[in-house]
This record gives C-alpha cells, sequence and structure tokens, in this order.
C-alpha cells in the first residue's frame, strides 16, 4: 500500500515538473527556433502526440463498457436517481459559471479598456431565435446510430482543424459556415452523446434481461478491467508526452507581449472566473454535500487534472480521471463508471463560463453594451453550447458561435481572441475534469446506500476486491 501511494506520489511530482520543463523549453526555443519553423515543432510535439493518440485509443472502449457495465450492475432505480442527481449538478454548477463569468466580465469590462484590442467596430446581424433554433436543430444529427459509431477519431483532428480553418477565414460572414462549424462540433459532441445515450440504453436492457445477459455484461466488465489496466500503464508515459505538447504549444504561441497587451484584461478575467469556480465554488458544493475535505480530494485528481491542462481535452482524460477517481479518491466504481464519461461528455463548467465572457468581451471590443434579454440570451446558449461541445481541444472556440450568432455579433470577430485561446483552453478544460470529478464524488457519496440491494458478488466483481 504504501509503495502504491509513494508511486501515485512520484507520478504527480513527474507530471508538475513535465509541466515546468515544457514551459521553459518551449520558451527557450523560441529564441533558438522561428514559430514558423512547423516541421521542427511537429517532431517536438511527437511524443505528445503519441499520449493523445495512446489516450483516444481507449476513450470509445472506455465510455461503452465503463457505462454498460455500471447500468448492468446498478438496479434501475439506482441508476434512475443518480442520472437525474447527475443532470441536476451539472446543470446547476453549468448555469453558477455562466452567471460567475457574466457578473466578471459586465464588471471588468475588459473589451471597453483594452485601448491596443483592433476595434472590431462591426455591427450586429441575425436574429437571436433563428440561432437559438439553429442549435437546438445542430444537435440532432439526422442518422444518432451511424452518428454514435462515427469515427470519433476524425471528428476529433477534423473538429479542431477544420472548424480553425473556418474560424481563420476572416471574410466568413454568412451565417450557414457558421451553422457548418457548429454543425461539426455538435455532430462531435452529439457523436459521443450519442454513444453515452446507447451505452445507457444497452446496459439498461442487460440488467432488464437478467441472467440470460449474464454473459454480455461479464463480457463488458472484462472490457472495462482490461482498459484500465492499460489506462495506468499510459499514465507512466504521461508526464513525457504533456511536457512535450506544452513546450510545442509555447514554442509555437504567438508573441506574449503583442497578445498579453491587447488580451491581457481578457485573459485575467476568464482565469478570474475559472479560478473562483474551480478553486471556490465546486469545493465549496462538495463540502456542503459531503462534509468531507474538498481539497484532498482534489489532490489526489491531480493527476487528472494535469493530464486535462496539458492535452486540453476532457475526453483524452476520461481514463485518468477514472482511475483518480475509483483507485485513489474511493468513488463506488458503479458511480464513477456511470457518470464520469456522462460528465466529460457534457459537463463543462469551464467552456461555459469561457463563452459567455468571451462573447461580452466581443461586444464590448464592438463598443456595444448588452441588454438584460441580451445577457439572458447569452446565459442560455453559453450552457447549451457547453453541453455542445465535444472535449476535444478548442471545442468551446468554436460552440462559442452559437452564442455571438445569438445575440447578433459578428462570428468573424472570434479571431480578436484566437490568438491566447489555445492557453485559456487548457485552464477551461482543467475546470471541467474538476467539475465531472466533483460531481461524480458527490454522487457517490449521497447515493452510498443504494447499492444495498446488489449482492455481495455483484460489488464484489464489479469492484474488482
Ligand atoms: N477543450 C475542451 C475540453 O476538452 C474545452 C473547451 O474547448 O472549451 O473540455
Amino acid at each position: 500500500m504504501i509503495k502504491e501511494v509513494l508511486l501515485d506520489n512520484l507520478i504527480v511530482i513527474f507530471m508538475i515538473i513535465a509541466v515546468i520543463i515544457g514551459i521553459g523549453l518551449g520558451f527557450g526555443l523560441r529564441d533558438v527556433w522561428e514559430p514558423s519553423e512547423k516541421r521542427k515543432i511537429f517532431y517536438l510535439e511527437f511524443p505528445g502526440q503519441l499520449l493523445l493518440s495512446m489516450l483516444k485509443l481507449l476513450i470509445l472502449p472506455l465510455i461503452v463498457s465503463s457505462i454498460i457495465t455500471a447500468l448492468a450492475t446498478m438496479d434501475n432505480k439506482s441508476s434512475g436517481r443518480i442520472g437525474l442527481g447527475a443532470i441536476v449538478y451539472y446543470l446547476t454548477t453549468t448555469l453558477i459559471a455562466v452567471i460567475l463569468g457574466i457578473i466578471l466580465v459586465v464588471s471588468i469590462q475588459p473589451g471597453f479598456s483594452s485601448d491596443e484590442l483592433d476595434r472590431a467596430g462591426s455591427s450586429r446581424d441575425s436574429n437571436p431565435l433563428d440561432s437559438l433554433l439553429d442549435l437546438i436543430r445542430n444537435c440532432f444529427p439526422p442518422n444518432i446510430i451511424e452518428a454514435c459509431f462515427s469515427k470519433l477519431e476524425t471528428q476529433y483532428t477534423e473538429t479542431t482543424e477544420e472548424v480553425k480553418k473556418i474560424i481563420t477565414n476572416v471574410y466568413f460572414t454568412v451565417v450557414d459556415e457558421t451553422t457548418q462549424s457548429v454543425k461539426i462540433v455538435s455532430q462531435s459532441g452529439m457523436n459521443i452523446l450519442g454513444l453515452v445515450v446507447f451505452s445507457v440504453f444497452f446496459g439498461s436492457t442487460i440488467n432488464h434481461v437478467g441472467e440470460k445477459a449474464k454473459p454480455l455484461r461479464d463480457l463488458f466488465e472484462a472490457i472495462n478491467d482490461v482498459i484500465m489496466v492499460l489506462v495506468r500503464l499510459v499514465i507512466w508515459f504521461s508526464p513525457i508526452g504533456i511536457m512535450f505538447l506544452i513546450a510545442a504549444k509555447f514554442v509555437a504561441m504567438e508573441s506574449p507581449e503583442k497578445t498579453f497587451t491587447q488580451l491581457g484584461l481578457y485573459f485575467g478575467t476568464v482565469i478570474a472566473g475559472l479560478f473562483i469556480h474551480g478553486a471556490i465554488i465546486l469545493p465549496l458544493i462538495y463540502f456542503v454535500a459531503t462534509r468531507k475535505n474538498p481539497f484532498v480530494f482534489l489532490y489526489r485528481m491531480l493527476r487528472a487534472i494535469i493530464t486535462a491542462w496539458g492535452t486540453a481535452s476532457s475526453s483524452a482524460t476520461l481514463p485518468i480521471t477514472m482511475d483518480c477517481l475509483i483507485n485513489k479518491n474511493g468513488v463506488n466504481p458503479l458511480v464513477a463508471k456511470f457518470v464520469a464519461p456522462i460528465g466529460a461528455t457534457i459537463n463543462m463548467d469551464g467552456t461555459a463560463l469561457y463563452e459567455a465572457v468571451a462573447a461580452i468581451f466581443i461586444a464590448q471590443a464592438n463598443g456595444i453594451t448588452l441588454g438584460i434579454a441580451d445577457i439572458i440570451i447569452v446565459s442560455l446558449t453559453s450552457t447549451a453550447a457547453a453541453i455542445g461541445a465535444a472535449g476535444v481541444p478548442q471545442a468551446g472556440l468554436v460552440t462559442m458561435l452559437i452564442v455571438l450568432t445569438a445575440v447578433g455579433l459578428p462570428t468573424k470577430d472570434v479571431t480578436l481572441i484566437l490568438a491566447i485561446d489555445w492557453l485559456l483552453d487548457r485552464f477551461r478544460t482543467a475546470i471541467n475534469v474538476i467539475g465531472d470529478s466533483i460531481g461524480a464524488g458527490i454522487l457517490s457519496h449521497v447515493f452510498r446506500n443504494y447499492f444495498n440491494n446488489l449482492t455481495e458478488v455483484q460489488i464484489n466483481e464489479t469492484l474488482d476486491l
């Protein structure tokens, strides 16, 4: 046990050192390499891409096997109550994050105060109702079964590449290109959400069928056990991968002086909101719900939080999030396997806060003060856009187009904040993972008595005791 604890803490220390070295290496190489020397940056990032590939390889089988295992084992009453509890927690914390972000951006007013900002000076266009309807339509791809199993890998890469192309093409103004980018990301989010929905029904059906379907349940439990063993192998490589991922990002970033002169106040507003939400509000909610020390819980989640910061992907971090929840924080495996994949898909407090701040910042940069009705629309669409975003890098930047369109702001003004988004993405992804983890911890505590009716065998099998 002592050896296990020492090894675990060693990995956390390695990860922290890896982040520091990665940033130092990145700044060091900036003096030697030109950010335009893409080839060298590609080689530098290669170990990081390996880590992302290993984690992405595990995401789909982990999501499917975890949810099916949990739903096939829990009785439907327990899973129904836990699912409802999860949805209530997700919506509540996401809305709190959005309101916090709005209070900060309206109080600090970074868009009005940044003199250096190239004023966008655009007028408002499009009808908020149209874009809200657009959002709802885009979240339901025509063939959800096909979407469930579409190539997550393609969505993962195409989403960011394809959408960056759309976003950086500053001449695009018509809504249908916005819709196109929203469609890509919504479908990306829907792909995983569709998979989650499929797994929930499949697992509940196995539970409903009973003994005859036991081989199926055993199969998915075995798959889940194998995946979780592979996760522990990947964890040993993660410090190396994260170090090179971060180094490559810092080499390639635009000039820090210019970026922070223009966007420093905006950056500070988002970071302040994320910090208050992640280090004060969520831990307070955890303490009130469980009467346990939230910072001990978060310390035990540190590997997942650092991986989220390094990879900027909640989905890629999910295997490590689940390992920390079950093996370090003792969260009930049935709860972790059920809610963690759902949380990584639809619960994005950091993203929702960021989208509300960014949209109002862009309005301010255009010299526009949004009215109460617009602020309410920003709150609702930021929450919906965060739910629709997939847990892949910069998905939040993309779904923010929904928010901009909803309040009639020119979507091309998203280029005002593009230079710093890759860094803010890391912080909001870490808050997303903290929100998911605290939710699983609370639900495991609140519903701890709902597992008494499970047979000892089922619990032992699931807990691998
Ligand atoms: N990178 C996303 C995630 O993985 C968050 C975002 O883009 O806002 O959660």
